[in-house]
């Protein structure tokens, strides 16, 4: 593909709920404008956006991937976005890097929080958008009720276009604006104009009036024209309804139908005609800098998303905010104070790359194999200082512990896991230091399934997946005074270890490392110097084994009092094994107890669910700790512990409906209830048996 001029470059990414159609949409808009040959499906696997094998089994969009195509001259970059609630979060960096959000609404009755969740991250959204509503050909669907969905999110959603007919009767739409019907060929998606029908005639009208009363309302001396009763010229409409969709004062709704390509051709008009090119919008900020969309001067680019090709390496796909991305020479990578030595430049299409003689400002291309880049970094010529702001990702809600299969499984487990990581900034994993456990977090259960059966097929890295352990500790409540003689003095060599300790909670306010306080109060020589440190050595090492359970001992104080010794077989391990014997000793006089992690939840969810959320909360063994509104949402803080939260990703999500989010992390550790701790000790016995 040729290079294009900034002004005459359309970005959208397709954004919404799972299910709606967006793949699909994108697909007939390859297939009307001439980019594909034939019109491909969602359904026979075939679409240049869901490439992914995994997309292409599951019939579900995972990863964002990125098209683009021609019409009337221009060039129109399309993002097709996920919209599953376990893969949602990769449309955000894609929304913040487009000009258009178009989003899509399936115009059935079915629920579509994920939308909602989108349009509430507010800041990072185009300010231009759309809404499609697609689907209109299936039977129970409706424009009227999906329009007043969009309407539900902004009453600045107003209709460009009309359907004409309904379901199986669907089969063209009212260009508003311009008063005609077109008709669709649905095997070509080529338009056929007609006549308005008779009977739509006051739809029509009303329609056209709520549009025009909306484009006044944008323009100040429209307005002043509208109201003292002059009729607006079609160019002062044309080109106040280009202002207002720039200036997201007006949300254009038209219907459509993916699979029967209605729309396609009036809504590729539509980009052309009225939506904002990168040269429109505000020029973004970086720092204190504005980065004007030219293409000379300074290069800044923005890497949105990184895709990793088990054969290609790794892409990493950028939009170019000014200058121009060329190949042949060496870059900056601004946020990583690296830099990169870039000989080829690519334009993306799905799975297929194209080497291109540069991206311009407001395009969006791709290098490939850069090591130091990563999703979200800012890349620029040698020249560029300017950090773009970096892309924030939420935290993970759920985990696993990933165990290797095999020796050669766990030797590759770890890079394979970088390497999907890398194009998956919500996918974490981290050894668990406490429980010896490889933990892979993620958004859902889907993405854990997902991210099992990448390591399987890319990787050929065979996994258990099982829920992690929690990581509880040993501590004690009371005190104890233990003497304890390590001898063998039969035969061989002797070994003669004495000492006298006393155990206790480790008082507040002082200091302990690895959650031990030692001190040493031997008087006289006692036990010699040296020997000092072999105890503590022997104690911290059964700290680490754990006593009761299994797990770490944590916040005890020991003080060694006295002791005794042997002039020959006094020795380094038999102090070692004294120390440990008479901690053991200790601890199970001394109270000794389980400490469970207790997170602090932040849990968003409708004001209707407030109470079944807090007696769930209340079953978990949880403590609201406060109440908050956030728009239309309560916010619940609450302090729970992570044995009893490690599902609540599905939980919250059946709970709600999907409407609910939280957030958690690591608060403290508190004393686990006796009746709990007891099965916990049992259960470890049954393990060790
Ligand atoms: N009848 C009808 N079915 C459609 C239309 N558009 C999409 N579908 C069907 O809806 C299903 C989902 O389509 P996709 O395009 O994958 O939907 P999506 O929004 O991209 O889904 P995710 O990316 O997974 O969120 C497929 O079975 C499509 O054939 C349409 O206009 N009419
Ligand atoms: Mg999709």
């Amino acid at each position: 593909m040729s290079q294009f001029e900034s002004s005459m470059i359309r970005n959208i990414a397709v954004a919404g709920h799972g299910d709606t159609g967006k793949t699909s949409i994108v697909s007939s808009l390859l297939f009307t404008s001439g980019g594909t040959k034939r019109h491909l499906k969602v359904d026979e696997g075939n679409t240049v956006t869901d490439f992914d094998e995994d997309e292409i089994n599951r019939r579900i969009t995972i990863s964002t991937s990125i098209c683009s195509t021609q019409w009337k001259k221009h060039k129109i970059n399309l993002l097709d976005t996920p919209g599953y609630s376990d893969f949602i979060c990769d449309a955000y960096p894609a929304l913040a890097s487009v000009d258009i959000a178009a989003f899509v609404i399936g115009g059935g009755s079915g629920d579509e929080f994920n939308l909602e969740r989108l349009w509430d991250s507010g800041g990072t959204l185009p300010k231009a958008r759309i809404f499609l509503i697609n689907k209109l050909d299936k039977e129970n669907t409706s424009f009227e009720t999906s329009l007043k969905n969009a309407q539900n999110l902004s009453p600045r959603a107003i209709p460009v276009a009309l359907p004409i007919g309904k379901e199986l009767e669907f089969k063209g739409i009212v260009d508003i604006m311009d008063n005609r019907a077109l008709h669709f060929d649905s095997a070509t998606g080529k338009l056929k104009h007609t006549d308005v029908p008779a009977d739509m005639a006051d739809q029509i009208e009303e329609a056209r009036m709520a549009l025009i009363e909306a484009i006044a309302e944008a323009d100040d001396s429209l307005l002043e024209k509208y109201l003292e009763g002059e009729a607006l010229s079609p160019e002062e409409m044309k080109s106040a309804l280009k202002i207002a969709i720039l200036n997201g004062q007006i949300y254009p709704v038209i219907p459509f139908s993916a699979n029967n390509n209605i729309g396609t051709a009036f809504l590729l008009d539509f980009i052309v005609d009225y939506l904002p090119s990168p040269t429109d919008v505000p020029a973004k900020k970086a720092a204190d800098m504005e980065l004007v969309c030219k293409p000379d001067g300074m290069m800044v680019a923005q890497v949105f998303k990184t895709i990793v090709d088990p054969f290609s390496g790794k892409f990493s796909i950028f939009r170019v905010y000014s200058g121009t991305f060329k190949p042949d020479q060496q870059i900056n990578n601004v946020t990583q104070d690296e830099t990169e030595k870039v000989t080829s430049v690519y334009y993306l299409q799905g799975k297929s790359q194209e080497q291109t003689p540069g991206v311009v400002a407001g395009d969006i291309g791709a290098i490939v194999k850069a090591k130091s880049v990563k999703t979200g970094d800012t890349l620029g010529s040698s020249d560029c200082k300017v950090k773009i702001k970096p892309l924030i990702y939420p935290s993970p809600l759920i985990s696993y512990a990933f165990t290797p299969q095999s020796k050669p499984d766990e030797e590759k487990i770890s890079s394979a896991l970088t390497r999907l990581a890398e194009e998956d900034p919500t996918l974490r994993y981290d050894r668990n230091m406490e429980t010896n456990e490889l933990v892979v977090s993620g958004m859902g259960q889907l993405h854990i399934d997902v991210t099992q059966d990448r390591l399987k097929r890319k990787f050929g890295v065979h996994a258990i997946v099982s829920r992690p352990r929690i990581p509880y500790k040993e501590t004690v409540k009371g005190t104890a005074d233990v003497r304890y003689r390590h001898k063998k003095q039969s035969g061989g060599a002797g070994q003669f270890g004495e000492v006298a300790i006393r155990l206790m909670p480790l008082p507040a306010g002082e200091e302990s490392i690895d959650g031990l306080r030692f001190v040493d109060m031997v008087v006289g020589g006692v036990i010699p110097n040296t020997y000092i440190p072999s105890v503590e050595k022997g104690i911290r090492s059964t700290m680490i084994q754990g006593i009761i359970a299994g797990y770490r001992v944590k916040d005890i104080k020991v003080e060694l009092y006295d002791g005794k010794s042997h002039p020959v077989d006094s020795k380094d391990i038999a102090f070692q094994i004294a120390g440990a014997q008479a901690l053991k000793q200790a601890f199970q006089q001394a109270k000794p107890i389980l400490l469970e992690p207790i997170m602090k939840a932040r849990i968003t969810v409708p004001e209707t669910n407030m109470g079944d959320i807090i007696g769930d909360l209340n079953s978990k063994r949880g403590r609201v700790m406060g109440m908050e509104s956030e728009g239309k949402k309560q916010v619940i803080i609450a302090q729970v512990p992570l044995s009893e939260m490690q599902m609540y990703e599905p939980e919250l999500r059946s709970m709600t409906g999907g409407r609910g989010s939280f957030t958690m992390a690591f608060e403290t550790y508190e004393e686990l209830p006796s009746n709990l701790a007891d099965q916990v000790v049992a259960q470890m016995k049954k393990h060790a048996e």
